[in-house]
């Protein structure tokens, strides 16, 4: 297989350098004779190797390179069709491409209405701030529809970001302007971490990162005597830096082991009984749980033991450790990204109050901190460029991550934060910029979802799982096929992303393709503002140079700019943010909660009656129990060597892989009784489906624990299947698609049990690359 360009693309010459921005950090390129050549950004001191996926991708077979229309849906016309995910795909011009499609958003917008369309288009996309795919796709249909029904929240933490404003206060302040990696490296004495913070993690930011500070802080930490304590089932969540103790426990059990910890502060005295009173509400309550004087059961270290997998020795002895000091809890998105999942959230709040550190320099509760770099940092103090989405005329949404409930039971009830919702009867999906067949859980659920709709629409660089299920495929350019601008709004280096290679095939920008749909849906003008995509960076530019002439500050005009190497933004102090104002005068900076203060047991949520999530956090049993069938838990965390399914095909994921599909990890004793091996290939199954994986054995694993990364593209061997068997290793055929809880509805794709088996016979090849037929 040669990925190498096949068309030449220079003039014989190569070309300069040039800057360039990504999800997974700044870096310059050109081409040349032999194709892309990438380097990280100079001022980096800890580059991601993800760039490496870009040479490799820019000219793969995988990327779609003509509008493609679904054999059944140009035949038959819309309408549900059990063939999507099977059918083959007919070529067709974009005018044709365009002209179809623009009639049938006029059949639905004027027929059904706009609140027949689904257009929340999850996902990550690239990283400039105009090609900004789901802005694009916000903006048309807001434009040239009337707008969409939307989705809320984030696969990334559905679960916190409903449960901290109803008990901590402002959900982007805790995780975006609260404990930094400066605080970190400076005052932290011990940093107890739940889940970890693993650097493969901390290297990723939406909209592009230019120094990748962790590994140094947390160095700088240990360094100075910061002790580090990981409980996690995976010791890569912590740095080698850190010199971490390693608390190897049971998935799921966090809650259990905050409350043994807690338990133990208790009964010892140690815990901070005047921050507990002037700072926090609902104390009283929490403890009669705490201690067993409600339910009869202490939640003390003999109780988490066996929860938990650690020794009551053990948690004893750490309790002992982290009070009295500057102590900072951090709890990972991946806890909550499970059934339960604002237990541990709410729970590691309550540990944080109870050492009464929160607000310190350092200390406290830095939830998320580390799981991505724009994490930890400070703001910018000017804003960065922006593209406006328009006025959504549909009031309705769903929580992101309940979509295929919505296909498969529209007008059905369910809840969500205290209300009782319906779901809308959607006939039109329209996607760009994100791959569900990724993201969302039980795939083969997922695939019966969109077999119901009328139309699926996907704009797409390469030919992933999802577009192979859309009736029509619009290819889009790639980040490095177009200018944008780079930038985040806590990292200071704004870039010119200048393009570096020719668009593939007929592939178009979103943007144009939504310009000519918008035109025949009588909208051009409102979409484009009559703008070419060159003047409206020329205008997104705009308030950023305001905001650096208002603070003083050289502010270059765009065309300076533009031929630059990037500009440096001012940033603002690293003040600790509201926690910090809180602790310093409770009266004058009260939480945004309804007390005003902390909120271990909350009204609101206990006046909800969701069993699933009580007023205070309560330990719910563990919901992944492995049993004869599936005897481990399968933990699917996010991958190493790519962001998510993005460039899959690229060189740096390609060589994770073994015989060709995605790594899983294994401790080689739990492998030694099933006859695994270092490299064999295993088939991990559930009552849902079953996938392929290349295993790697590793003491740094917790027995009985399975670890698989997301982002294999899905490759089922038969598509028609009701438990597929995906032949590449996407963990998301095997985990279950249900939400956290009544309240929030999160994502809980982090966690599931599974059977593990050797793979013998032939080994069915891996075709996710191969463009369909
Ligand atoms: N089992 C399990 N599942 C999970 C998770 C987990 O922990 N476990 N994690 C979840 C989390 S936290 C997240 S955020 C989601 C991520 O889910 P997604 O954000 O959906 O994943 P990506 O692979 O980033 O999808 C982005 C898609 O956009 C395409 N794209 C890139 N640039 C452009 C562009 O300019 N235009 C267009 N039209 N397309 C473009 C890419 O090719 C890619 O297919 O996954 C979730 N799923
Ligand atoms: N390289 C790379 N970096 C990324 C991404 C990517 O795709 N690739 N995605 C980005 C995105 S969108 C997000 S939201 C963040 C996600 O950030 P997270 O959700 O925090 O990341 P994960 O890697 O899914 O999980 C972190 C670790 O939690 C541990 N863990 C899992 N379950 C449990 C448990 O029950 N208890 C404990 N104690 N530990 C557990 C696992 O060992 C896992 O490695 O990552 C971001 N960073
Ligand atoms: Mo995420």
């Amino acid at each position: 297989m040669d990925d190498r360009p096949r068309i030449p693309e220079t003039d014989g010459e190569d070309a300069p350098f040039r800057p360039h921005s990504s999800h997974w950090g700044l870096f310059s390129a050109r081409m040349t004779g032999d194709g892309l050549q990438v380097r990280a950004h100079p001022g980096d001191p800890d580059p991601n190797g993800i760039i490496d996926n870009f040479p490799g991708a820019l000219r793969h077979r995988a990327r779609v390179t003509q509008p493609m229309i679904r054999r059944g849906w140009l035949e038959n016309g819309p309408g549900p069709d059990p063939r999507r995910g099977r059918d083959e795909y007919v070529p067709v011009s974009w005018e044709k491409a365009l002209d179809l499609l623009g009639a049938e958003l006029l059949r639905i917008r004027d027929g059904a209405g706009p609140g027949a369309i689904f257009g929340g288009s999850y996902g990550w996309a690239s990283a400039g701030r105009f090609h900004h795919a789901q802005s694009q796709v916000h903006r048309f249909l807001n434009t040239a529809c009337g707008g969409y029904v939307r989705s809320v929240n984030s696969y990334s933490s559905g679960a916190s970001s409903v449960l901290i404003p109803h008990v901590m206060g402002d959900y982007n302040g805790l995780t975006k302007r609260n404990v930094t990696w400066d605080q970190v490296a400076d005052h932290s004495e011990i940093v107890l971490a739940f889940g970890g913070m693993a650097l493969k993690n901390s290297m990723v930011a939406g909209g592009g990162v230019s120094r990748h500070v962790e590994r140094g802080a947390m160095a700088r930490a240990a360094a100075r005597g910061c002790e580090f304590v990981l409980v996690s089932p995976l010791r890569d969540d912590l740095p080698g830096e850190t010199g971490a103790q390693w608390l190897s426990c049971i998935p799921a059990s966090d809650t259990a082991l905050m409350m043994a910890l807690v338990h133990t502060l208790v009964a010892e005295g140690l815990h901070d009984r005047a921050f507990l009173a002037r700072y926090t509400t609902g104390w009283d309550r929490f403890e009669r749980y705490l201690t067993g004087e409600e339910d009869g059961q202490p939640k003390d270290a003999a109780w988490a033991a066996p929860l938990t997998g650690i020794a009551a020795g053990e948690i004893i002895a750490l309790a002992r450790r982290l009070a009295g000091r500057r102590a900072l809890i951090v709890v990972s998105h991946s806890l909550q990204r499970a059934e339960g999942g604002e237990q541990p959230v709410w729970m590691g709040m309550v540990l944080a109050a109870a050492l009464g550190q929160i607000g310190l320099p350092g200390g406290g509760y830095g939830y998320a901190l580390g799981a991505i770099a724009y994490y930890g940092r400070r703001n910018n103090a000017v804003p960065a460029p922006t593209l406006s989405q328009g006025r959504n005329g549909v009031a309705d949404y769903i929580p992101v991550a309940r979509i295929a409930d919505m296909l498969l039971g529209p007008g059905t009830a369910y809840r969500y934060n205290g209300q009782t919702r319906t779901y809308p009867d959607i006939r039109l999906v329209y996607w760009a910029g994100g791959n569900p067949f990724h993201h969302h859980q039980d795939l083969a659920r997922l695939t019966r979802a969109f077999a119901r709709l009328d139309t699926l629409v996907v704009h797409e660089l390469g030919w992933t799982a999802t577009a192979r299920h859309a009736d029509i495929v619009l290819p889009c350019t790639m980040t490095l096929e177009r200018e944008d601008i780079g930038a985040c709004s806590n990292d200071p280096l704004m870039v010119p992303m200048r393009r570096l290679a020719p668009p593939v095939g007929e592939a178009r920008d979103d943007y144009d393709i939504f310009a000519d749909l918008a035109g025949r849906m009588g909208a051009r003008e409102a979409f484009t503002e009559g703008r070419t995509s060159r003047q409206w960076l020329e205008h997104l530019y705009q308030p950023t140079r305001e905001g650096l002439a208002r603070a003083g500050l050289p502010a270059p005009d765009f065309a300076e700019f533009w031929e630059g190497e990037g500009i440096e933004l001012p940033q603002d102090p690293d003040d600790g943010g509201y926690l910090c104002a809180f602790r310093a005068d409770p009266q004058a900076a009260p939480l945004s909660t309804p007390s005003g203060r902390l909120e271990i047991f909350s009204e609101t949520i206990a006046g909800f009656a969701e069993p699933d999530c009580p007023g205070h956090p309560v330990w719910l049993g563990q919901p992944y129990r492995p049993d004869a069938e599936t005897p481990f838990v399968l933990i699917a965390n996010q991958p190493r060597t790519r962001l998510h399914s993005q460039l899959d095909f690229g060189g740096h994921s390609a060589a994770s892989k073994r015989q060709g599909r995605e790594p899983a990890l294994m401790h080689p004793e739990d492998a030694a009784p099933l006859g695994i091996a270092e490299g064999d290939v295993v088939r991990l199954s559930n009552a849902r489906g079953a996938c392929l994986a290349g295993i790697a054995l590793s003491r740094d694993i917790r027995r009985g624990v399975v670890q698989l990364a997301t982002g294999a593209w899905y490759d089922p061997l038969d598509p028609a299947a009701e438990h597929p068997l995906c032949v590449h290793g996407n963990p998301n055929v095997l985990t279950r698609d249900i939400g956290s809880s009544a309240l929030a509805q999160g994502c809980t794709g982090q966690l599931t049990t599974v059977a593990v088996a050797r793979h013998d016979g032939p080994l069915p090849p891996v075709r996710a690359f191969d463009p369909p037929a």
